[in-house]
C-alpha cells in the first residue's frame, strides 16, 4: 500500500540506518503520520497529536487514545517526518526541538542502541544491563569500518586515526551527571586502545589499573553504587608504529573526608569492604582485622554490601592487578596495613583528663593495634593525639586537646594517610607504565572525573566537583562552538559569527579575585577566627548582585550552575578547605618503623613548603603550611585545561534514564534535564541556529530532483540542486550551497520531504486510479 512509500528508500543521507528492516516489524512508531505535532501532557512528558484542525490561535488535536483536545497552538511543536525516526545523529532531525531529541533517543535505547550522535558530541545513555556492543567482534568492525553506527569505539577509533593523520594528540573527555556512565565510558574506550595498540603487553597493565583505582577511590553512594571519588586523565602514549608504549594517570581532588564520615546508605571506598571480606586467615591475624560492624568509621552506615558486588572476589581481583602493575606482594601488605591502621584509628576513643576537659586516648585495642601498625610505639600515638605544639615567639609550647579537637586530629590523620596511600599508588602505577625511552610523544587522554551532584545536602566536595565540571563545560563550550564554524568555513560558505551562551559568568563567580568564592574562601580560610558562619555572611556581604549567586538562610548560599541551581552549606567548608594536618601528626608519620608512613610524612612536607594560605603564620600554630585545598584543586584544574587544549578533543556525554538504576526505563524529565545540564540541548541549539542539515549536491539532486516541474534533469547536480531550491522557493536565508555539500536550516528538508511525499502519493493514486480503471 501507500504507507510503504512513507518509510523512506534509503537514497538520502538522512535516512535513519540505511533500511527500514533495522528497527524491525516492532516498530510501535510505524503508524506516525506527518502533520503530527508535540503536546505537552501536564505531567511534563511529551505526546504525538494528530493535527485535526487549526484556525486563529487555537488548534484541535487528537491524542493516541482517541482523545481530542482543543489547545493553543503556540504549543505545539512539530513532529519529524517518519524517516527520520530513530536517525543516528540528532543533527539530521529536521525539527530540532525538544520532544524529538528525546524520541529519537527513546525510540533507539528502547532497542538497546544507546549511542546516538548529537553533532560531533557522541551520546551514551545508560542501559543498567548487559547489551551485547562489546567484544572483539564488535571491535574488528570498527576497527574495519564495516561497523560505523556511532559507539564508543567509533569516537575512539576516531581519535586513533586523528592522532596518526594528523600528529597531534588527542582526547576522550567523558561528561555527564553522577551514574551517568562516564567510567564504564572511559572502560570501553580504554579496551579499543588497548585492543588495536596492544603487543607489547603494557596494555594490560593499563586495563589493570581500573580494578585498583576503583577500588580504592569510588564508593557506593546514593547516587551511583561504584562512585567515582576522584577525577581522572590517563594519558596513553603510542609508539610511532601505533603500538601503546605506556600511561600515566594524574588524579584529583579524592573525596577524604568519606573515609571518616559517610551518610547512611552509602559506603566508604570499597577497599575496605573488600579487604575485611578477602583477606587470608594470616592477613587477618597479622593487621588484626575484625568484622565490619567492629569499625566504627563502617559502622555510620547500615550498608555494607552492594547487591551484585562479591567484595572477597573483588579483593583477589584488585590484588592480582596490584601484582601485574609491579606492586611487589610486601608492598601490598603494607597497604593494607595502612587500611587496617585507618579503620582502627576511627576506634581509638578519648577520656578527659583534667577539669580542664582536655583528654587523653584511651589505652585499648585500637590505640594499641594503631601503633603496631604504623610502627611507634603507643606513647608516640598518645601523644599525637592529645597535644599540639605551639610556636609563641621562640618558644614551643605543648597545648593540651580537648574531645572535639583530638576527635578532628585523629581523623584528620585517618584521612590524611588514605589519601596518601592513594596518591602513593597511583605513583606506583605510573612507575610501572612509564613510558619507555622509545616515544614518539603522541597520545590519547581520557578524562573521567566525578560528575556534577546534587544531593539534599550539599557540602565542600559538591562545590568542587560542581566548580570542576563547570570549568569542563566551558572547555566543551568553545571546542564545539569552534568545530562547528569550522565546517562551514571549510565548506566556503557565508557565515556570520554565532554567538552562544557560555559559562562564563558562573566561572567568574567562582575564580574572581579578590571577590569570588574562592578568593573568599581562602581569605576567611586563613582568618583565625572566621567561621562557616562569617564565611557565608561574607559571601552574602560581597556577591549578593551576582545574578548567578543567592544568598539562603543561615550558613547556606546557591549557586546556578550550568547544570541547574544548587544550595551549598557551608558548615564545614573552612576546615575542609584548610585540611589542616598538624606538625606533631606529620612528625609522628616520620618517626614510625613502617616505610610507608616514612613516604607519607616526608610528602606532606614537601607540599606543606609550598607558599602558604598566608595568615597561618599569624594564628601563631606549627601546622603545615600549605596552600588550601580549593587553591591547589584550581590550579590542577588550569592545568588540565591547559593540556587538553593541546589536544584534539572527542566529546562523550552520559546520560542517566532513572535515578533507580535500573534497565529499561526512560524519564523523559529526568533525561531532558540532563540534556539541558550537560550542554547537549546547548550543541543542538547551537547547530539550529547555523545549518544543522547538511546533503552532498548529488545525493540531494537524487532525491528532488524528480519534483523539478520542467523535469529537465541536467548532468550537473549542483545546478539541479539550485534548480530545486529556487522552484520551492526555499528563501536564500534558509541554506547555503557550500562547495560539496548543502547545508540547511532547521526545518527545511521537512518542507521538501513533505511534498516529496505527497507528490509520490499522488503518483501512486494516480496509479492505482489507472489500474482500477483497467480492470
Ligand atoms: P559515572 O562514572 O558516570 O558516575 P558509572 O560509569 O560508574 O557512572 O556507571 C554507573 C553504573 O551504570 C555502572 O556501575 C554500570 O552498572 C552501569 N553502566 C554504565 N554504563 C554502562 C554500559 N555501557 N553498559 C552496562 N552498564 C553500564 V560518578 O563516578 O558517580 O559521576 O562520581
Ligand atoms: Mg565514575
Amino acid at each position: 500500500g501507500s504507507e510503504d512509500l512513507d518509510l523512506a528508500p534509503p537514497l538520502c543521507t538522512f535516512a535513519p540506518l540505511g533500511t527500514e528492516s533495522k528497527w524491525g516489524d516492532t516498530n510501535p512508531y510505524a503508524a506516525k503520520k506527518k502533520l503530527q505535532y508535540w503536546f505537552q501532557l501536564p505531567n511534563g512528558d511529551w505526546e504525538l497529536g494528530k493535527m485535526l484542525s487549526t484556525s486563529g490561535s487555537e488548534s484541535v488535536i487528537s491524542l493516541p487514545e482517541g482523545k481530542v483536545l482543543k489547545v493553543d497552538s503556540g504549543s505545539l511543536l512539530p513532529a519529524n517526518p517518519d524517516i527520520l525516526d530513530g536517525v543516528d545523529d540528532l543533527m539530521q532531525l529536521s525539527y530540532l526541538n525538544e520532544p524529538s531529541v528525546l524520541y529519537n533517543l527513546q525510540f533507539r535505547y528502547n532497542r538497546d542502541v544507546i549511542y546516538t550522535k548529537a553533532g560531533p558530541v557522541l551520546v551514551a545513555i545508560n542501559p543498567f544491563k548487559k547489551v551485547p556492543l562489546y567484544g572483539n567482534n564488535y571491535i574488528e568492525a570498527y576497527k574495519s569500518k564495516s561497523n560505523e553506527s556511532p559507539h564508543v569505539y567509533a569516537i575512539t577509533d576516531t581519535a586513533i586515526r586523528e592522532m596518526i593523520r594528523d600528529e597531534v594528540n588527542q582526547s576522550i573527555i567523558i561528561s555527564g551527571e553522577s551514574g551517568a556512565g562516564k567510567t564504564e565510558t572511559a572502560k570501553i574506550a580504554m579496551q579499543y586502545l588497548a585492543a588495536l595498540g596492544g603487543g607489547s603487553g603494557i596494555e594490560y597493565e593499563i586495563l589493570k589499573t581500573n580494578p585498583i583505582l576503583e577500588a580504592f577511590g569510588n564508593a557506593k553512594t546514593s547516587r551511583n553504587d561504584n562512585s567515582s571519588r576522584f577525577g581522572k586523565l590517563i594519558e596513553i602514549h603510542f609508539s610511532e608504529t601505533g603500538k601503546i608504549s605506556g600511561a600515566k594517570i594524574q588524579t584529583f581532588l579524592l573525596e577524604k573526608s568519606r573515609v571518616v564520615q559517610c551518610a547512611d546508605g552509602e559506603r566508604s571506598y570499597h577497599i575496605f569492604y573488600q579487604l575485611c571480606a578477602g583477606a587470608s586467615p594470616a592477613l587477618r591475624e597479622k593487621l588484626n582485622l575484625q568484622s565490619l560492624n567492629d569499625y566504627k568509621y563502617l559502622r555510620q552506615s547500615t550498608c555494607h554490601s552492594i547487591s551484585g558486588v562479591d567484595d572477597a572476589e573483588q579483593f583477589r581481583v584488585v590484588t592480582e592487578a596490584l601484582d601485574i602493575v609491579h606492586v611487589s606482594k610486601e608492598d601490598q601488605e603494607s597497604v593494607f596495613a595502612m587500611l587496617a591502621a585507618v579503620l582502627w584509628l576511627g576506634n581509638i576513643s578519648f577520656m578527659v583528663i583534667d577539669n580542664e576537659n582536655h583528654v587523653e586516648p584511651v589505652t585499648d585495642e585500637g590505640l594499641n593495634t594503631v601503633a603496631k601498625l604504623i610502627g611507634c610505639t603507643m606513647a608516640e600515638l598518645k601523644q599525637a593525639l592529645s597535644t599540639r605544639k605551639m610556636r609563641v615567639g621562640n618558644d614551643t609550647i605543648v597545648q593540651k586537646l580537648t574531645q572535639p579537637q583530638a576527635v578532628d586530629t585523629r581523623d584528620a590523620l585517618a584521612k590524611s594517610i588514605y589519601s596518601c596511600l592513594f596518591d602513593w599508588l597511583v605513583e606506583q602505577i605510573n612507575k610501572s607504565l612509564a613510558v619507555g625511552k622509545r616515544r614518539t610523544g603522541r597520545s590519547i587522554s581520557i578524562l573521567d572525573i566525578y560528575g556534577f551532584e546534587s544531593f539534599d545536602r550539599n557540602s565542600f566536595e559538591q562545590f568542587c566537583i560542581n566548580y570542576a565540571n563547570e570549568r569542563l563545560q566551558q572547555h566543551f563550550n568553545r571546542h564545539l562552538f569552534k568545530l562547528e564554524q569550522e565546517e562551514y568555513i571549510q565548506d566556503g560558505i557565508d557565515w556570520a559569527k554565532v554567538d552562544f551562551e557560555d559559562n562564563q559568568d558562573c566561572l567568574n563567580l567562582f575564580e574572581k579575585k579578590p571577590l569570588g568564592l574562592l578568593s573568599l574562601l581562602d581569605e576567611e580560610s586563613t582568618f583565625p577566627n572566621g567561621t562557616d558562619l562569617t564565611f557565608a555572611n561574607k559571601l552574602k556581604q560581597h556577591l549578593n548582585s551576582n545574578s548567578y549567586f543567592r544568598g539562603e538562610r543561615g550558613k547556606a548560599f546557591t549557586v546556578c550552575h550550568y547544570a541547574g541551581e544548587v544550595t551549598y552549606d557551608t558548615t564545614g567548608f573552612l576546615e575542609k578547605n584548610r585540611d589542616l594536618l598538624h606538625l606533631d601528626s606529620i612528625q609522628l608519620l616520620s618517626s614510625c618503623t613502617c616505610h610507608l608512613p616514612q613516604i607519607f610524612a616526608s610528602n606532606l612536607l614537601a607540599q606543606s613548603e609550598k607558599p602558604v594560605v598566608g595568615a597561618l603564620h599569624k594564628s601563631g600554630g606549627a601546622d603545615s603550611q600549605k596552600l588550601s585545598v580549593t587553591t591547589k584543586f584550581k590550579g590542577q584544574l588550569f592545568q588540565l585545561m591547559h593540556r587538553l587544549e593541546s589536544t584534539t578533543p572527542h566529546f562523550i556525554r552520559c546520560i542517566k534514564p532513572n535515578n533507580r538504576q535500573s534497565p529499561g526505563m526512560y524519564e523523559q524529565g529526568l533525561v531532558l534535564q540532563q540534556l539541558r545540564c550537560c550542554g547537549v540541548l546547548e550543541v543542538v541549539r547551537i547547530s539550529r541556529s547555523g545549518f544543522p542539515t547538511r546533503m552532498s549536491h548529488q545525493k540531494f539532486a537524487r532525491r528532488y530532483g524528480f519534483l523539478l516541474l520542467d523535469n529537465v534533469a541536467s548532468q550537473d547536480p549542483l545546478s539541479d540542486s539550485v534548480a530545486i531550491l529556487h522552484q520551492f522557493n526555499i528563501l536564500p536565508e534558509m541554506y547555503q550551497v557550500g562547495y560539496t555539500k548543502l547545508f540547511f536550516r532547521t526545518g527545511q528538508i521537512g518542507v521538501l520531504e513533505d511534498t516529496r511525499n505527497r507528490t509520490l502519493h499522488g503518483i501512486l493514486r494516480v496509479q492505482s486510479c489507472f489500474r482500477g480503471h483497467k480492470a
